[in-house]
């Protein structure tokens, strides 16, 4: 039998039409005698749950905290902003105690680098060193174990004001200065670490489309591509740090944590149009992937991007790709969604405020994305395509093999949840993590090495330039009150890490979870397994992924 991995290698080539293969590696899932399944992960998967400084935190002026980026980008030019957040700045034990009732053993949160240090280097504040201690005691007290990203986007504002932030290379040993003094303070109790999240984000959209703060736009593309290049060099140099000073005292392990869509490319009879968007497609995946993590397990660019952006892509010294060669002990990967793609000369990208890029990185990478009109989608828009999850897990495994295995550092959906009541029950998240989590444990059976997985987020929250309009938590946050109230999701996610397996109703399938669930009552969590159980539209498109998620 051909396996999931020779597959997805040749899914570029071989796309001619969207039923010229077929994989089950459905023979591996065990069934019950009335075709329910039960998918059990290993005994020391990490199961978790995540969130970020600036989404979740408030307290933005108190205990001596300097402004960030989002404090002035928000202020200035969103809706909301994160003055008060959830609050979790002052409500932070009674956040601890919840993730221990519920059983959450794994706690992914962010520093907040003004908190520690107000102007980003020199002068420490004692009180966010406090907070942070007492946070970090208080999980560790409560039987759960801390996952801290070193960097969610929240730039001390006196960095970008003096520096003009990751545009300059003088960020690199600030950043790693910073770095060095959170595994100082914090590394004797702190084993996992993460240096940044999502430099895709970082740059593409705080210093090119100029919907994230800092809000710069760049059109021909030198400031994103200069932005990364520092993120690259800063990462490399806080992982020598940590590695060099630290590791051999503390224990600790230290990665990234990089954004990946799937990006599977639309089918053609014409084999060179086919050809076509498969390029197309594999130009996605390194301009939002491969961009960093090439450099970082293959050690330099990839050969694409080089071709394409000529000098407008930085060039490394030798000396800076072997320091970045092999600098994540594991990859850390957050995904959301699938898209079609197609070949485009013109490389246009709409962001949520509906303002249209062309050129620079869009020009460079000159594709385009589509939905497919069977697909359910989020509250952000973005499609529901589990399928597209387990083969970006395979490729992953396939193009970078990393040797301490692939951590889902986020996954998750929004969805319209206009009162507590319709909140609470939130039949449409549950099901989108029942399907996302059975796609990863069917990547893990075809060989990708998945170690972990935490869910965005524990808590409703920030969600950046959208404000509070966004519900990603499996716990509901009151806005007026500042009150939690664990949602179905969360109930359903203490029962998956309890039992360390999800559980699959006989006949499962899990792609249109919007119209299947209308109906449900949502306090019964099987019947809303059972129903994510609707007739399967993406079988038109995907016969593969139909097959695999059908329960005989
Ligand atoms: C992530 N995309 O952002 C962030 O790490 C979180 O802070 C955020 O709340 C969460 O995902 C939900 O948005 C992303 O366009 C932003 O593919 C954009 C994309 C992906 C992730």
């Amino acid at each position: 039998m051909q396996t999931a991995i020779d597959t997805v290698s040749s899914i570029a080539h071989q796309l001619g039409s969207p039923h010229s293969f077929v994989d089950s590696n459905e023979d591996h899932i065990p069934l019950s005698s009335n075709g329910a399944r039960e998918l059990k992960f290993p005994p020391d998967f990490v199961w978790g749950t995540a969130t970020a400084s600036y989404q979740v935190e408030g307290g933005c002026d108190a205990g001596g905290r300097g402004l960030s980026i989002w404090d002035t980008f928000s202020r200035e030019r969103c809706v909301d902003n994160g003055d008060v957040a959830c609050g979790h700045f002052f409500k932070y034990e009674e956040d601890v105690k919840l993730m221990q009732k519920l059983g959450f053993k794994n706690y992914r949160l962010s520093i907040s680098w003004s908190r520690i240090q107000p102007t980003g280097r020199g002068p420490i504040n004692a009180e966010g060193v406090a907070f942070y201690n007492d946070l970090i005691n208080c999980l560790l007290a409560h039987g759960v174990e801390p996952l801290i990203t070193l960097y969610h986007w929240d730039l001390p504002q006196a960095l970008e004001d003096e520096l003009g932030g990751w545009q300059s290379r003088e960020i690199a040993p600030i950043f790693c200065d910073y770095a060095r003094l959170c595994f100082e303070l914090f590394g004797d109790r702190v084993k996992n670490w993460l240096t940044f999240n999502e430099p895709w984000c970082v740059c593409l959209l705080g210093y090119g489309t100029g919907e994230h703060a800092p809000g710069i736009t760049c059109d021909d593309g030198t400031k994103v591509y200069m932005a990364a290049h520092n993120v690259l060099r800063a990462h490399a140099a806080a992982v020598d740090v940590y590695r060099r000073e630290y590791k051999a005292q503390q224990g600790g392990v230290i990665g990234i944590t990089l954004n990946c869509n799937w990006n599977e490319p639309v089918p053609d009879r014409d084999p060179a149009a086919a050809q076509r968007n498969a390029d197309a497609a594999h130009r996605i995946l390194m301009w939002s992937l491969g961009w960093f993590a090439d450099p970082i397990w293959r050690g330099d660019y990839p050969p694409e991007m080089r071709e394409r952006c000529g000098d407008r892509l930085p060039t490394f010294t030798d000396e800076e790709k072997a320091l970045l060669k092999g600098s994540s002990d594991f990859l850390g990967l957050n995904h959301y969604f699938s898209d079609f793609v197609k070949d485009c000369s013109k490389g246009e990208f709409v962001s949520h405020w509906g303002i249209t890029s062309k050129g620079g990185y869009f020009g460079d990478m000159a594709a385009t994305t589509e939905g497919h009109p069977t697909w359910a989608r989020t509250d952000m828009g973005w499609n529901v395509v589990p399928w597209g999850f387990r083969r970006l897990l395979l490729w992953c495994q396939e193009r970078y093999n990393p040797p301490g295995g692939i951590y889902i550092t986020e996954n998750g959906c929004a969805v319209p949840e206009p009162t507590k009541e319709s909140s609470v029950k939130d039949t449409f998240r549950v099901a989108y993590l029942t399907s996302y989590i059975a796609a990863m444990h069917e990547a893990m059976e075809a060989g990708a090495d998945v170690r972990g997985y935490f869910a965005w987020s524990f808590l409703d929250n920030f969600e950046w330039s959208l404000g509070y309009s966004k519900r990603f938590g499996i716990v509901h946050v009151d806005y007026d009150t500042l009150e939690r109230t664990p949602k179905t999701s969360a109930h359903w996610f203490a029962h998956v890490t309890a039992r360390n397996a999800v559980h699959i109703e006989a006949g499962a399938r899990f792609t249109d979870a919007a119209t299947a669930l209308s109906h449900v009552d949502a306090d019964d969590v099987a019947a809303v397994v059972a129903v994510a159980a609707a007739p399967c539209p993406l079988a038109a498109a995907d016969p593969t992924a139909a097959a695999t998620m059908v329960a005989a």
